[in-house]
């Protein structure tokens, strides 16, 4: 009798536990899912960060940029954040194809930090990863040519380790590319008025009112928001005052993917993608950009009308519970587009765009498998004084990527503009058709992707690749390359001789 009682309370017992486990289950499964679809009250108008001023020196167009603690109105009052010559975010800088650029970076932060042109063919030593180190008071003013075709690029801190915190307080901003030979004078062009810049990030907060950094639950990816704030603007909107606008999107998010598409599920021309302009206008209801990847799209609207600017869920493919922890059942409401009752006519998006030479399977002279899993490339985290692959100057080679964990990663590679070859052995989508430096990696699908290395050889100052999911880079999934001279071999890197040292 009494083991029976004893049973029978252990059986209740256990249902229970089984109820509120199962209870708990469900709660988690649901609270992993944001939606803010026709939840936003679009109030502020859309900050456009200013162009930032330049002045010709010797023949050289010189920027300065000036990394520095303030605070930023996110509808919550004043939220303590950091800043390029303000206090959050930074101003575009725009330069022309062939003009030498200087850029005067001083950190005027209590820490080091460093300042990478993301997308941009450059010098070693002036791209802004890892050793190049900007340390507090310091100055750093790295100096290249600008040589490659018209693009949305971005800047934004590289230091290893701190890359996430650094970049989700605000460091971050456009760097614009002109070049008359790849663009469309037919596309809206007017920075500020049909030419829009939006840095899309999306941001979370602690009790306080502080931003709060902290990875999301189960996800892997680290910090996901529920708010969105578009060039530090939340809940905006943009007063479109011409048929067509263009939106120069960036993910400048440290882990969320973005389904970008409208509610009313009208189309819209993508013309442009990391590197720049694609050979043909693509006719696309939605465009999807992982962490650090850009896209020009062209946008028609109605006088008088309204409409939104969404993230809707999407295919992460790391299965139902991998995409659910990772924000891709989310949706998110980013921006309403406000059209003017009188609108400024503009040409139609013409079908061919630029010509992009295809560089050719043939021409590569050396393939590199990177397998992406545990915070690990080939099984190796980053080490500052390792070389992991020396391709030479003037090269083309093909990096065969692939994503083998069960978590959505990323793959960017700097100083190249490259072309995808194969996905999955398959030709790439419009998408992934034209100039890029960053590209989402679903897992198991091998990536073919094509490059040149085609300048500035330099054997002991690596460039960088990595995953721009924020949280891996910072966690070791990142590796260094050289570019060596023809029959050259890499250096020796030397971490602490990278440091900048022109002092204020
Ligand atoms: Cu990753």
């Amino acid at each position: 009798m009494r083991l029976r009682r004893v049973l029978a309370i252990v059986g209740v017992v256990v249902l229970l536990l089984c109820t509120v486990c199962a209870g708990a289950g469900v709660w988690i499964w649901n609270a992993q899912v944001i939606s803010t679809a026709d939840q936003v009250d679009f109030t502020r108008p859309l900050a456009v960060p200013p162009l930032a001023p330049s002045r010709m020196v010797d023949g050289r167009r010189v920027f300065d940029l000036k990394a520095q603690a303030g605070e930023h109105d996110f509808g919550r009052g004043a939220t303590p954040t950091w800043g390029f010559n303000g206090g959050f975010l930074g101003p575009t800088l725009r330069a022309v194809r062939g003009e030498q650029v200087v850029v005067n970076v001083t950190n005027a932060l209590d820490q080091t930090t460093t300042v990478h042109w993301h997308g941009m063919h450059l010098p070693a030593e002036a791209d802004g990863g890892p050793h190049q180190l900007v340390q507090p008071g310091r100055a750093w003013s790295p100096t290249w040519k600008v040589d490659q075709p018209a693009a949305t690029l971005w800047y934004h801190p590289h230091l290893h380790g701190e890359t996430a915190g650094h970049v989700y307080r605000g460091l971050a901003g456009m760097f614009l590319v002109d070049d008359p030979a790849t663009s469309v004078d037919a596309l809206p062009h007017e920075y500020g008025v049909d030419d829009i810049p939006l840095i899309v990030q999306d941001k979370k907060f602690d009790g306080d009112g502080e931003l709060d950094d902290s990875a999301s639950f189960l996800g892997g990816v680290g910090v996901l928001g529920d708010t969105v704030a578009v060039n530090g603007t939340v809940g905006p909107y943009l007063d479109v005052t011409t048929e067509r606008v263009r939106l120069r999107l960036l993910n400048g998010s440290n882990a969320r993917s973005y389904e970008f598409g409208f509610p009313d599920g009208r189309r819209f021309a993508l013309v442009g993608t990391d590197g720049g302009l694609l050979e043909a206008a693509y006719d696309l209801d939605r465009i999807m950009l992982s962490p650090g990847e850009r896209a020009e799209i062209v946008v028609t609207v109605k006088p008088g009308e309204r409409t939104v600017l969404r993230s809707y869920p999407q295919a992460l493919e790391t299965g139902l519970l991998g995409d659910r922890f990772t924000g891709g059942a989310d949706t998110l409401d980013i921006l309403q587009l406000r059209a003017a009752g009188t609108l400024a006519p503009r040409p139609a998006v013409p079908q061919r765009l630029v010509a992009i030479p295809k560089l050719n399977r043939a021409e590569a002279v050396q393939q590199r498998p990177f397998k992406l899993s545990g915070h690990a490339i080939n099984g190796k985290q980053m080490d500052m004084t390792r070389v992991d692959a020396a391709p030479e100057r003037g090269s083309v080679e093909i990096w065969k990527v692939v994503n083998n964990d069960g978590t959505p990663h990323n793959f960017h590679i700097h100083d190249v503009q490259f072309q995808v070859l194969t996905q999955g052995g398959a030709a790439p989508p419009p998408q992934l058709s034209g100039w890029k430096d960053t590209v989402y990696l679903p897992p198991n699908v091998t990536f073919e992707l094509i490059m040149r290395f085609s300048d500035y050889a330099d054997a002991d100052t690596p460039y960088m690749f990595h995953c721009h999911v924020l949280y891996h880079e910072d966690a070791g999934m990142m590796g260094q390359f050289v570019v060596v001279p023809p029959g050259g071999q890499p250096g020796v890197i030397d971490h602490a001789s990278h440091l900048a040292h022109a002092g204020h």
